[in-house]
């Protein structure tokens, strides 16, 4: 059996991030790619309880190592659960989110050090990087703009726009040097035009 390919998308809050999810997932199911959909932090019971504690904007602060940890302990539930099995059936896997927001987020966000980043993330996936990151970009203002439509908001939506402006900066920054994994996709252009660049990101991975 082949092991499937492990696909994720990327960016700050409004980039379309869940709009071309459903996109890809139409995609590969017209090339009759079995494919399972997935977002972080979440994908399984736990792990979406996790996500409720994280994003809850509760009475009792979340401290910075609690974050981080809870973000890595939800995501080896999913790993062990959902991920994994998948690519083992050779599914493909398509996941809102992954690792990379963690380095943009818990990193540059909260300027949290890489180097306990880099450590959990060996800790809780070993080998596992996804086999094509798309990174949709765009300026912080147009993300919140177009995400300011939403009645709910989460406790990350709360944080200063320097905190995005640090957390998109820490994105390019890896993009930068993951050229090979991590595709950026200018996201301020009409959807279609979006569209079009990922496809055109996905084509080796067709081939
Ligand atoms: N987080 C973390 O800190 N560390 C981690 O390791 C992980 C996560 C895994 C969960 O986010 C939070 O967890 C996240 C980071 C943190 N917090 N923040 N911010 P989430 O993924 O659930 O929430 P989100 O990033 O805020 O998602 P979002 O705001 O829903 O964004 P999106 O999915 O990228 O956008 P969208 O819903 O597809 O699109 C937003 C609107 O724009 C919608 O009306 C679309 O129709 C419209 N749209 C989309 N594309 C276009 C174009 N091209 N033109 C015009 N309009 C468009």
């Amino acid at each position: 059996m082949t092991r499937g390919k492990f696909i994720t998308l990327e960016g700050g809050e409004g980039v379309g991030k869940s709009t071309n999810l459903i996109f890809l997932r139409e995609v590969f199911e017209q090339r009759k790619i079995p494919v399972t959909v997935a977002r972080e932090p979440g994908g399984t019971q736990m792990a979406e309880q996790l996500r409720h504690l994280l994003l809850d904007t509760g009475k009792e602060a979340i401290g910075k190592k609690t974050e981080l940890l809870l973000m890595f302990a939800a995501r080896a539930q999913h790993i062990k659960h959902v991920i994994e099995p998948a690519l083992a059936k050779g599914q493909w896997v398509l996941c809102d989110r992954f690792t990379d927001s963690t380095y943009a987020y818990q990193g540059g966000g909260r300027n949290m050090k890489t180097a306990n980043i880099e450590w959990l993330e060996r800790f809780v996936q070993g080998n596992l990087k996804p086999d094509l990151t798309i990174l949709l970009d765009a300026p912080v203002e147009t993300g919140m703009k177009r995400a300011r439509k939403r009645i709910f908001t989460d406790r990350f939506e709360s944080e200063q726009i320097s905190f995005f402006e640090r957390v998109r900066e820490a994105y390019l920054v890896l993009a930068e040097a993951n050229p090979d994994r991590i595709k950026v996709i200018r996201a301020d252009r009409p959807l279609s035009d979006v569209q079009d660049a990922i496809i055109e990101a996905l084509i080796p991975l067709f081939a």
